[in-house]
């Protein structure tokens, strides 16, 4: 089991795979295959060491032989991230991606141009169309698009959740990038020293309705309530993971708000637009910036000082983990049952949890001495 700790400096590695992108009208789509002959050479071996184990003992050929891909498996794989054009997706995806190629699937990534609670509901009527083997989502809401996700679950299209979960009725796993109690204390800890405990803090979220970032936002708001009475949470505000949007709430709540200490963004879209906007603004260094961001969009702020540190998981771990997870749920070796184990490449087994959950690991925390080590 991983641990739930914030680990500084945990260094993600990165699969350096080229995903070509061709933009259609409201969205985008891109698609890969993977190395359909190195899967055969693989699924061979594997039934060679099937029959092998089955002369020697029933129970081990039983083993052997769910452990090795179905032939027919369907692992034409399609990711839909809340948008497109969020360098966080782009990370995510991307490893997504990696792993279908080295099982030997076929990819794809759509996904609407603005993330709206419906806006995913007709690519997802798509990928059912199509018959895809299996749906990666990173849900806007929490229910919007749940009649289409069961009705490809109808239709035998396994479903994961990552980065943003659904309702647990919509998905068979949901794929944590960390505990949600460990990636609020991660903000309210980094916030609750830089301000010397007091003092008004805004949030600013991405879009109001993400189910994930809302709890974060209800943990993050108790634990001060609990633990730091001297901080006050003024404000919540969304910029919808659009940039301008983003940078045009930042500049809201700095009006807004003359005492404020510190704004915490529970999203990268927003930390990159407060960075930004602080960066040439008279309150750099006077407010305290934290909250998730990715390093490669924070290094400026970072070195220029305007933001100390924040954190994040590393997201192209998390939809390599996804792609993983579908294809043992398309393979039928794990059924989303807690307890399930199934191995994800080069990121070691792991175990599906409570509620269908299979939580990635600790968030890292970034700041001037370690952010040059990542590249996402
Ligand atoms: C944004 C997205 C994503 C969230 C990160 C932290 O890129 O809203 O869903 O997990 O921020």
């Amino acid at each position: 089991m991983r641990s739930t700790s914030i680990a500084k400096g945990r260094v993600g590695a990165l699969a350096a795979v080229a995903v070509g992108v061709a933009l259609v009208a409201s969205g985008c789509s891109s698609t890969s295959s993977g190395s359909a002959s190195s899967a055969a050479a693989a699924a061979t071996s594997a039934a060679a060491a099937a029959t092998s184990a089955a002369a020697a003992a029933t129970s081990a050929a039983a083993a052997a032989s769910s452990a090795a891909p179905a032939s027919d498996a369907n692992l034409d794989i399609a990711f839909v991230p809340k948008n497109l054009g969020n360098p966080y997706f782009d990370a995510s995806d991307k490893d997504g991606a990696a792993a279908v190629a080295e099982f030997g699937g076929t990819y794809q990534e759509v996904a609407p141009s603005q993330a709206s609670p419906t806006g995913q509901v007709p690519f997802l009527n798509t990928l059912t169309q199509q018959g895809v083997g299996g749906i990666a989502i990173s849900a806007v809401d929490p229910k919007a698009a749940c009649d289409a996700l069961n009705q490809a679950r109808d239709a035998g299209i396994k479903v994961v959740t990552y980065d943003s979960d659904t309702e647990a009725s919509c998905r068979d796993l949901f794929i944590n990038q960390a505990t949600a109690e460990g990636i609020a204390k991660a903000q309210v800890d980094i916030m609750s020293k830089a301000i010397g405990d007091k003092g008004e803090v805004a949030i600013c979220s991405g879009a109001p309705n993400a189910p994930t970032q809302n709890q974060w936002i209800d943990l993050m708001k108790q634990d001060f309530a609990a633990n730091h009475p001297d901080i006050k949470v003024v404000d919540v505000v969304y910029g919808e993971d659009v940039d301008q949007t983003a940078f045009d709430k930042v500049a809201g709540l700095i009006q807004k708000f003359p005492n404020l200490k510190g704004i915490i963004a529970p999203d990268t879209v927003c930390i990159a637009a407060a960075g930004k906007y602080l960066s040439t603004s008279d309150a750099k260094g006077k407010i305290v910036v934290t909250g998730l961001g990715l390093p490669n969009q924070m290094k400026p702020y970072v070195k220029d000082g305007t933001v100390k540190e924040f954190a994040l998981w590393n997201p192209g771990d998390l939809g390599y983990l996804a792609s993983w997870a579908l294809k043992a749920l398309i393979e039928g070796t794990i059924t989303g049952a807690e307890g399930d184990k199934f191995t994800a490449g080069k990121l070691g087994e792991y175990t599906v949890g409570k509620d269908g959950m299979v939580l990635l690991g600790p968030p890292t925390v970034f700041d001037a001495s370690n952010i040059d080590n990542f590249n996402f």
